[in-house]
């Protein structure tokens, strides 16, 4: 495990300008969130630094990722914005030689969720959906929620996201449903 320059120097040369600005807002929420709820501060800085640290690879490093790395061969057929969370997650392990499975999951799960999430994994999702520079109807809402109930701002993100993909036409990756069933409020 590197020093925190090192790692910033490191996932830098990764990331463009804007998406790495992204990455340091979305620690500082996390570190926020983690003193809120109670969840180890330098785990929760070092999460959000590295969720996106696979988000600019070409496509071909994650179909080769998914084959070395023996991964589910359905992500195949995926795309980026399923890839740089859950073959993204190999790609930190081995290339900045992060082990904690509690960052790792975190990173896997945070564009889809998944049924089971610690703490540090609902933080981090939350995060990346309410750091300050988002800007979407429902965003002060998220942020609200967030601060009340993870519980249910993990809900909340997670209905909002299917209502947006559902919409564009997108198709839905079998984990984001997962998701939605294992999180959704149930009133009886
Ligand atoms: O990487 P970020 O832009 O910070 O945010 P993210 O990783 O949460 O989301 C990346 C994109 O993934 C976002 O535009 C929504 C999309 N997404 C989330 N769940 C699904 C999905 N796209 C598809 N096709 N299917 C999903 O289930
Ligand atoms: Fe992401
Ligand atoms: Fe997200
Ligand atoms: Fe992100």
């Amino acid at each position: 495990v590197d020093s925190r320059d090192q790692l910033l120097a490191k996932i830098s040369k990764q990331l463009k300008p804007a998406r790495f600005e992204h990455v340091q807002r979305v620690e500082q929420t996390a570190i926020q969130l983690a003193k809120q709820y109670g969840v180890n501060v330098e785990k929760a800085s070092i999460a959000g630094l590295v969720h996106d640290y696979a988000k600019q690879r070409p496509d071909e490093d994650f179909i080769k990722a998914i084959k070395h790395f023996q991964l589910d061969p359905d992500l195949v057929n995926w795309n980026n914005a399923i890839w740089h969370g859950i073959v993204g997650a190999e790609l930190i392990k081995s290339e900045l030689d992060i082990t904690d499975e509690d960052i790792l999951d975190a990173v896997r799960y945070h564009t889809t969720g998944n049924r089971y999430m610690t703490k540090l994994a609902q933080i981090i999702y939350m995060a990346d959906y309410i750091e300050p520079a988002r800007d979407f109807d429902g965003v002060e809402k998220a942020r609200l929620l967030t601060s009340q109930s993870l519980e249910l701002a993990v809900a909340y993100q997670t209905k909002h996201t299917l209502l947006y993909l559902l919409e564009n036409n997108q198709r839905i990756y079998p984990k984001t449903i997962d998701t939605y069933n294992a999180w959704v409020p149930q009133s009886g």
